[in-house]
């Protein structure tokens, strides 16, 4: 079975707009035709306004897809985040990081973690996440390293998770669940690939200053947060890792970037 990458991204002014990817099953052409006129659809109709340039790329696959299914999404419309005897309202920023930061503890706990240790990993977790304007995520070493910039000087840039798709049934079991978003969507699938890659953790909140709803993902779940930020807050990704060698981090940047993955 053949597959091919279409991907899509605009801008105005060199200013991002949207982006979005697709792994494609190809049958026949008009399946690619059908796809990528879509994503210029999307690009041409999006809430952040009108491109002055898009480009989409199509490309076959060579490697193989890994398929995947999602990371458990333990969330419930009462916005309580449940773990060990305490229960967290997520109804403001302190409570929900409140939560983030107990979920994210008791992880990193999991992997011998001191306390001292664990309350800077989070710290500078939400620094970078609060400050906003990365292009990708940023990662974090267990032992309080950032290794994102540790071989590259461009501390804007972090790591883009790409080449990622979610089937059709799960698209459609998010889109029919009137507790989660469109973003869910992907959050869901980037989270599960990078988990699957064996990253012990990643905290998220949107770049989109009017989405306040983020997420910790562990290979527990995907715990989704409300008001893991106030409106009009910017946002970022932290992947938190177990301490890597030059090497292993260069094959997980590239795994993360490049390993073709199907979420289902
Ligand atoms: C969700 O609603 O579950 C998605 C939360 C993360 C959004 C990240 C983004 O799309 O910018």
């Amino acid at each position: 079975q053949e597959y091919y990458s279409l991907k899509m991204r605009a801008s105005n002014e060199k200013k991002h707009i949207s982006g979005a990817e697709r792994l494609l099953k190809v049958e026949k052409v008009e399946n690619i035709e059908e796809v990528a006129s879509e994503l210029v659809s999307r690009a041409l109709n999006h809430e952040n306004g009108i491109p002055d340039f898009i480009s989409l790329k199509v490309e076959k696959i060579n490697q193989k897809i890994k398929k995947i299914p999602h990371i458990p999404i333990v969330y419930n419309k009462d916005n309580i985040g449940i773990i060990c005897e305490k229960n967290y309202e997520m109804s403001n920023k302190t409570n929900s990081r409140n939560y983030c930061r107990e979920l994210l503890k008791n992880k990193f706990k999991e992997f011998g973690v001191n306390d001292v240790l664990c309350e800077f990993l989070i710290k500078l977790g939400f620094e970078i996440i609060d400050e906003g304007g990365m292009r990708g995520a940023a990662i974090i070493s267990l032992d309080g390293s950032r290794l994102d910039i540790a071989f590259n000087d461009d501390v804007d840039k972090g790591v883009r998770v790409k080449n990622i798709d979610t089937d059709d049934n799960l698209k459609e079991k998010i889109r029919k669940n009137d507790l989660y978003t469109e973003r869910t969507i992907d959050a869901i699938a980037i989270a599960s690939k990078v988990i699957d890659l064996g990253i012990v953790a990643e905290l998220c909140t949107s770049d989109n200053p009017s989405y306040t709803t983020g997420y910790v993902a562990t290979e527990d779940g995907y715990f989704r947060i409300k008001n893991l930020k106030e409106l009009g807050e910017t946002g970022g990704r932290v992947f938190y890792v177990t301490n890597l060698n030059e090497q292993s981090l260069k094959e997980l940047i590239d795994n993360l970037e490049n390993k073709p993955y199907l979420i289902y």
